[in-house]
Parts: C-alpha cells; structure tokens; sequence
C-alpha cells in the first residue's frame, strides 16, 4: 500500500479535518504542476498563461493596464472573438463530439456536435443581423434553460452585440428594468417552457415588459420551445415580435464572418443585485473574462475535451455564463444543460441522467444538495454513475453537506471543490486546485493562482494573515476575470467596490482594494472560510437578493407603511427573506395583505425571492436620526442576542416586536 493510500484510508475516519484528493484524481489531473502559484506570483504576466488558451486574431502587446484605477485594461491591443475560441477553432478536431447535450424536463434529448453548434450559431448571428442588431449594441436575453440560450449568446458574441442574460424567473418588471438600464432595444425571449410538467407562457412577461412605458423594445426575437410551430402565438402585426423560426428558414446554411473584438470591449452584462434598490449591470470584457473563464475551467474544474462536464446551475446566472457556456465549450468539452427541476419526473432525476450520459465531472449547490440530503440517498441508489469531480457554489457549505456530498455523491472517490466567487469576478477566486492542495469540509480553501485576497477591520486596517480571525474579504490585486465597471455608471462602480477600502485618490494600482461585500476568516492553514455577505445583500437558496429591492417591492402594497426586511437562517434555504411590516393606520394584519405582500414580490422581482414569513408589527427599531436598524430584526428573526441597542431611538422596540412576532409569526 502506498502512502496515498493509507491517507487515504485515515481520510474516512471520522474527526479527519483534512481529506486527500484520490490519487486516482491526481494522476489525471489538469493541474499537477505547484510551481503554478509562483508562476502567477509574477504580476501581471503570470496571467498570460490563461489568455494563451485561447486563439487571438490580433496578440496582445501589455498584459496589464493599470494607469487609470479602477479601470484596469487586460491583454492590451489584443484582438479575439468569443464565438470562434467556444465553436470554430475546436471544429477541425472535433466537429462530431457533442458541444452540448440538452435535455429536456420530459425527457426529449438534443445533442447539439461543434459543427451543429457552429451552424446554429452562425444562423442565428444572421438572424440578428437582419433585424438590425448591431456591434456593441446591447441585446437582452430572457430565456429558460434551453439550447436556444446558449445559441443566442454566441450569435452576439459572433458579431460583437453585448448580451444581457436575465434569469427566466425574473418576472416582467424586473426584466423591464434591466431592460431600461441597458438601453436595450432587442429583446430575445420564447412562447414557453416547462416547470414540472406544466407549460409555462412566457412570452406573456415579454408583453408585459414591452408594454411597459419605460422600455423601448424596438424588435422582440421570439424562439419557439418546439421547434415547430408556435402554437397559440399571436402576433398582431404592430407589435415588435418576430419569430426566430421565420428568420432562420431565410437564413440556413449562412456563415456570419466573426467580428473581431478588442480584448477590452464588453462581451456581456450581467445584472446583480447590490445595496441599492437598483440592480447593477456588471460589465465583462472579452479577453481577460474568457481567458479566466478558460483557465480557471481547466485548473479549477479540471475539465478536458474528453469529458463529460455537467453544471446544473441555470445560465441566467454567472455560474451559468462562466461554468456552462464559456469556459466548458472555449475548451472543448462536451456540456450537458438540464431545462427541468431536480424533482421532475421524480427525486432520482439528476442520478438517472448523471448515469446515461457518464458524467465526469458535475456541479451544484450547497442548496441543492441540502435538499438531497433531505429527499434521502435512497434517491440515487441503483443509478450507476462515477463522478471523479464535483463543484460547489453560491453560499457557504456547512461540513454535514460537505460529508453528504463526498460519500454519496462522490461515493468517497471524488474531489470536492468548493469554490468561491461573485458576478463582478467573472470567475473562481477562492477555491483549492484539487490535485495540489487537501480538502477541507466547509472552507473554500486558497486563493486561486495570481489572486491575491486579505481580510481587513472594519476601519480599514489589515487582520494579518492566518490569524483565524473574521473580517471583511477584500482583494488586493486586479485580475482578468474582474467588472470592467457598472454599465453607464461608473460612480457606482467606484462607490460599490472599492471606495471603502481604497485609497481612492492615487493613481498607483497597488492602492487599490476591491470589496467584495463578504466576510470571512483565514486559518492557520491558510485557507478561507467565507461566512457570508456582511452588507444590505442576502443569498436565498443560492440567489443574490437585494435587502432595498425586497423592500421597495413591498412598499408597492397599499396597505403598508413601513417595511424592513432581513435574512432569517433557514436549514435548507440558506437564508430566506422575513418581512417585517408596519400597517398604515386603520389596517389589520391579514392573510390578505400577507398575499399582497408575496404578490408583489414575485410581481416586481420574481417567484424565487418570495419571502418566507411576512410579519406584522406596530413599530421598527430605529436609530435616533431614524435609521431602520435591520441588524435588531435579523436577530429577533434567528433568535440571537439583541446586540448593541443603545442607538435606538425607543428602546422597548425590539421586544415588542418579539412579542409581536410570537403571537402572529
Ligand atoms: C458565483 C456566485 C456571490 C455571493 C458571494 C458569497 C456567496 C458564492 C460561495 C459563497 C461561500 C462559496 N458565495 N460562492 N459563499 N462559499 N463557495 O454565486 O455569484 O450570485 O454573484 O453570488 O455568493 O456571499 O459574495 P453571485
């Protein structure tokens, strides 16, 4: 027996901290070399190692730009197109291996090669082409997890459009702002989709959307979910709808010459959530967001051509943009992409998949897998599948979930990566490369190559390193994968991420911090350990919540004065959002207004950031100069100690409302 394998073994003892990646995983792995950490300790070139993955038109003369801070330049004078690096450039190799297997929630399968992807997508850059999109215009995409979704993507990147995915649940209103935000004109969308087993009209948010005041919807592509006709759909004549079937007949077989992009010129928006009731658009440049897309793929996720890779996210979100389209197909993998819910047709559906196509590596979330947990792993026995790889994201996974996912998923033969990262970073930023360094349930782990975090008091002054204390997780250095700014606000960007922490009157780089809005803590052993958002954002089952855009869409209810809400921590959610709720005068508390209150929150925001419990209480606790003090309710809501009250105006607040909350809650 080797020593590896007698690691191994002491690996499932109960108590064991520290688990060794298989060697199994290690004699195959992408990343073996250690020497990649000092190689990307060279600053800024170190980074270069990740664009030369990928094929330039025009190379890139200066790594690094940091003259203007924060508006740091990578792979300067650079010249590619995102649509070639993810479909052309693999199709003399490899134009028959699946680009993409798409399976549908009722069991319909596409297998979409390189070469059909490349047709596809060429047609569809036609298609856009004819109504009139234009290079560097912004074109918002409202799409469920359909083969469409990716397509589109790469149709604008082929011509330089700027895409704007919105997440399909999103409702009308919160598409019609992004919508606004964006100056989009194009809006990309489809008749339908299906949600267990039922049909959802999604073309009807796009009316709703369109037909709102602010929104300037000059040209709505619609997709159709069948392939055929579009059954039901109506269009009028006037409206701005066209279907994207009746362009594609006109447009088979079309090649659309790529347009080379500079490495600087955005490639896609990405709206998240901040402190603000305004979602922010976070904008990705070309070169540097694909080459750390690319590379962190490689290293991180150890993806190869080979393989099978599957990550269950939704592309309507970051993880989906980085993880499923750009970084897997830039490197010539094969991706499968699940339209339906875990549940559907039953709780062994993710297994039964998992197991038909082989996959390799696969992806998910510390949510999902607490609701596996919970299902029961009687759920995936019998399924034959043999992952070598799996991927965490999106919260903090608690050690029990961590265990669950090793033993039953990975059947205590697979690597464990926990990886964090957020919208603005483009890519993995915090997370171990699974053959160099041991796995540790419930720490993210090192820092990825070249990325350079620390953690710092509230006041500014740096914790030293490995010191096992909590602070505010900041990063010192830029890197490729990072916003380029905030789509047509520059302030905000600045205000956002890095007056806080930076000096912002020097031009040197080095003086400049971004926040990341998360705390964390560093061990001795030099990994981190992410605790969560420490500002006005929440993170309910893995989605990012704004506290401002939850408020303001309960104040849209009549009924209501006053409203606060916070995050209450829930076993299986992570989080979920508690409204607390002051009456106007001569209202009762009610289930009506309670409906109300949920009403509007899926109306303006969307049916996955419903709130949990909606809480009727005769006052708010406030600071003298009559600031809310959400951290006081946030207590009351995970039963914790008040804390510091003494800045409240009416200190006998806090225990009205527990009372309050006991008798209605
Ligand atoms: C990729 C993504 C970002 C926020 C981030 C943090 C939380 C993400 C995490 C994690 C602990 C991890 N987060 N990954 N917390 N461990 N492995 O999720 O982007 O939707 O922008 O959310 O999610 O709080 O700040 P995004």
């Amino acid at each position: 027996m080797n020593e590896d394998d007698t690691i191994g073994l002491e690996a499932r003892l109960p108590d064991q901290e520290y688990y060794r990646p298989p060697p199994k995983f290690v004699g195959q792995a992408n990343g073996t070399d250690p020497d990649i950490y000092e190689r990307f300790e060279d600053f800024p070139d170190g980074f270069s190692e990740y664009a030369e993955l990928l094929t330039w038109d025009e190379r890139w003369d200066e790594t690094f730009d940091g003259s203007d801070p924060p508006f740091f330049e990578w792979f300067v004078g650079g010249s590619l197109n995102a649509s070639v690096n993810c479909v052309d450039r693999h199709l003399e190799e490899r134009k028959n291996q699946a680009a993409l297997i798409w399976e549908g929630e009722g069991g319909e399968a596409r297998t979409i090669t390189y070469q059909d992807l490349y047709r596809q997508v060429n047609e569809m850059a036609a298609v856009l082409r004819e109504v009139g999109v234009e290079e560097d215009d912004v074109v918002t995409l409202h799409l469920p997890m359909v083969p469409a979704l990716p397509i589109t993507m790469l149709a604008c990147a082929r011509i330089g459009a700027v895409h704007s995915v919105v997440f399909a649940g999103f409702s009308a209103n919160a598409l019609a702002d992004r919508l606004v935000d964006a100056d989009s004109d194009v809006l990309v969308s489809i008749d339908g989709y299906y949600r267990r087993g039922e049909w959802l009209d999604h073309k009807a948010k796009a009316d709703e959307a369109i037909d709102t005041e602010e929104t300037a919807v000059e040209t709505a592509l619609l997709w159709s979910r069948h392939d055929d006709l579009h059954e039901g759909v109506e269009l009028t004549g006037d409206d701005p709808y066209v279907l994207v079937d009746d362009v594609l007949a006109e447009k088979q077989g079309a090649h659309v010459e790529p347009v080379a992009r500079d490495a600087e010129d955005p490639l896609f928006l990405m709206y998240t959530s901040g402190t603000t009731g305004k979602p922010k658009g976070c904008q990705h440049r070309t070169g540097g967001y694909l080459a750390y897309a690319a590379g962190t793929s490689k290293y991180v996720l150890d993806i190869k051509t080979t393989d099978t890779y599957w990550c269950a996210a939704d592309i309507g979100w970051i993880t989906g943009h980085s993880y499923i389209v750009y970084g897997p197909l830039a490197l010539g993998t094969t991706s499968v992409m699940y339209e339906g819910t875990p549940d559907y047709p039953d709780r062994s559906r993710l297994w039964e998949i998992a197991e038909r196509y082989d996959v390799d590596i696969f992806h998910t979330s510390p949510t999902a897998i607490r609701q596996f947990m919970k299902w029961g792993e009687e759920h995936l026995a019998g399924y034959d599948f043999d992952f070598r790889h799996l991927t965490t994201v999106g919260e903090p996974i608690q050690p029990e979930a961590w265990q669950w996912y090793y033993d039953h998923v990975g059947d205590e033969d697979a690597v464990i990566v926990d990886t964090w990262w957020q919208t603005e970073t483009g890519g993995h930023l915090i997370t171990n490369l699974p053959a160099l360094e041991d796995m540790k349930p419930g720490s993210a782990g090192r820092p990825c190559p070249g990325i350079e975090p620390a953690l710092y008091e509230d006041d500014g002054t740096e914790i030293e390193a490995a010191s096992g204390r909590a602070g505010n997780l900041v990063i010192e250095r830029p890197w490729p994968g990072m916003l380029q700014t905030v789509y047509g606000d520059d302030d905000r960007f600045i205000d956002e991420y890095w007056r806080r922490f930076s000096d912002t009157d020097s031009d040197d780089w080095r003086d400049w911090v971004y926040k990341t809005g998360d705390g964390a803590v560093h061990g001795q052993d030099g990994y981190y350990r992410v605790l969560g958002r420490l500002d006005d954002v929440m993170n309910v089952s893995g989605h990012r919540l704004g506290t401002m855009e939850l408020e303001s869409a309960v104040a849209e209810v009549e009924a209501i004065a006053e409203a606060a809400v916070v995050a209450r921590e829930d076993r299986e959610r992570g989080h979920v959002p508690d409204v607390y709720v002051v009456l106007r005068d001569g209202v009762e508390g009610s289930d009506d207004v309670r409906k109300q209150v949920i009403a509007s929150v899926e109306d303006e925001i969307g049916a996955f950031a419903r709130p949990d419990r909606v809480l009727f209480v005769s006052a708010l606790p406030k600071t003298r100069s009559g600031k809310i003090m959400r951290r006081v309710l946030e207590n009351i809501s995970n039963k914790e100690d008040l804390g510091d009250t003494t800045t409240l105006r009416d200190p006998s607040v806090p225990d009205q409302i527990r009372e309050q909350v006991q008798t209605n809650g």
